[in-house]
């Protein structure tokens, strides 16, 4: 997928929203520029306070995303980095995050920014990572995402039907 074509986002009055930012562990160089790159979003569009939790693999993302989404996040954003090896371990891991960081999002409806980078070396990870000689910087897209979304939502629905109130 080429990251050519990427918009301009428009995004007034984040400030109030409370974020989540979720980042694994796995590939620490390209983790910390991921989420430099999304606390610099978050900065930029003058979100006043978010939270960093940190699990241990891209796997464990969607449970913490989940129980955030339910407690009351506004938005929440994801941060992983999984490399390619020599088994299809690979693709499990990916079909599990991809597929479960979506199904928080619609069940939830709080927007998750999906900033797990899917890579088959870890230099297509390091051009994505917001690192200086980066060409893409994806943990700042996504954060911008994230935020864009829960803005849209907020002035759209009815006061009161969103954020859908936490699950008891
Ligand atoms: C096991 C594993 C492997 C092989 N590779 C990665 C990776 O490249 N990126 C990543 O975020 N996590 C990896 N993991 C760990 C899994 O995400 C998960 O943490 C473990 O399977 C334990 O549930």
């Amino acid at each position: 997928m080429s990251g050519a074509g990427a918009p301009e986002l428009t995004i007034s009055d984040a400030t109030d929203l409370r974020v989540a930012v979720i980042a694994a562990q796995w590939h620490q160089t390209v983790m910390d520029g991921l989420l430099d790159g999304a606390q610099r979003a978050l900065a930029e569009l003058g979100v006043t306070g978010h939270t960093v939790l940190r699990v241990p693999g891209s796997f464990e993302l969607p449970v913490a995303a989940g129980v955030l989404a339910r407690q009351g996040m506004d938005a929440v954003v994801a941060l992983g980095v999984v490399i390619r090896g020599g088994t299809p371990h690979f693709d499990y891991v990916c079909a599990g995050v991809t597929e479960g960081l979506t199904r928080v999002g619609v069940d939830t409806g709080v927007p998750i920014g999906f900033g797990v980078l899917t890579c088959d070396t870890e230099q297509q990870a390091l051009d994505r990572a917001g690192l200086p000689g980066s060409a893409e910087d994806k943990g700042h897209e996504a954060a911008s995402a994230a935020v864009a979304t829960a803005a849209v939502l907020r002035a759209a629905v009815e006061p009161g039907r969103w954020p859908v109130p936490p699950t008891p």
